[in-house]
């Protein structure tokens, strides 16, 4: 799943594609580079950011929705709006990548109305204070058990069960510690049957760890985590740079295909 940000201030490119020519540049290039879902966004959601209101969300995103998907793209929509998904679905967008795990009552509806696929992820409080304090007795075991009742709940609704992806929300509400202890036990998250997505792409813990402070920088840091999530079982991951993470999930399917 290749990343488009349609925003002036998300934390790796933020600013870079916030006008509709250039997100669908962008997703053109993802889609060359190999990428299977273009993922675009129109509410940043860092640490700290403020919300936007759904008609902001929709002009960014939606020009570009509906150039990619006429292109033959197949295209998420990063929003945890009701509004904004049922728009982008018309559009031409075929999932919901809900950061929310579809916290607003419409957005399950509105998921199943339209046959969607639908990404629930993990975040504990809200990206304007979620990396104040974030606590947890089990981290691997709260979000697991989170999110396997997210994607029942979702069931429950009308959405496919085979529609559904976890994504345990690496950098939302967790400690660097947190995210280790998540991709080092991926493997229980595997093991509830939903396919897994690992969005680790650029993110802060990377740059606590490798010292390197440019977001834009950590792409050779981001295909590691690639590779490992990959050899632990991940269906698939969000990353900004497709082609390095795509060389890397190759080597590590090659090798760890039959498990290691
Ligand atoms: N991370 C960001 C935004 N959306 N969605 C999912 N499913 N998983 C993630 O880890 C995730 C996400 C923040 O990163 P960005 O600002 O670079 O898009």
């Amino acid at each position: 799943m290749g990343i488009v940000n349609v925003t002036p201030d998300s934390f790796s490119d933020g600013g870079r594609f916030a006008d509709a020519p250039g997100a669908i540049g962008q997703g053109r290039r993802l889609r060359e580079a190999g990428a299977h879902i273009i993922d675009v966004g129109g509410e940043s959601t860092r640490p700290g950011s403020e919300p936007v209101t759904a008609a902001a969300e929709m002009d960014r995103v939606l020009p570009v929705v509906e150039a990619l998907a006429e292109e033959g793209a197949v295209v998420s929509v990063d929003t945890s709006k009701p509004e904004v998904a049922a728009a982008a679905l018309a559009a031409g967008a075929e999932i919901i990548n809900d950061v929310t795990a579809g916290a607003d009552p419409e957005m399950l509806p509105t998921v199943a109305a339209a046959g969607a696929g639908l990404v629930l992820m993990h975040m504990q409080g809200t990206p304007r204070t979620m990396q104040d304090d974030p606590r947890y007795e089990d981290v691997v075991a709260e979000v697991a058990d989170f999110l396997v009742a997210r994607a029942e709940t979702a069931r429950r609704a009308g959405v496919a069960a085979e529609a559904v992806m976890i994504d345990p929300g690496i950098g939302f509400g967790k400690t660097v510690d947190h995210n280790l202890e998540l991709l080092r036990r991926l493997g229980e998250l595997v093991a509830t049957g939903l396919p897994v997505l690992v969005g680790a792409s650029r993110k802060g813990f990377l740059g606590t760890i490798t010292g390197v402070a440019d977001p834009a920088h950590r792409d050779l840091a981001t295909a590691a985590v690639t590779a490992l999530a990959v050899a632990k079982g991940a269906a698939a991951v969000r990353v900004h740079d497709v082609a390095s993470s795509r060389e890397a999930a190759a080597i590590s399917w090659a090798i760890a295909r039959h498990g290691i």
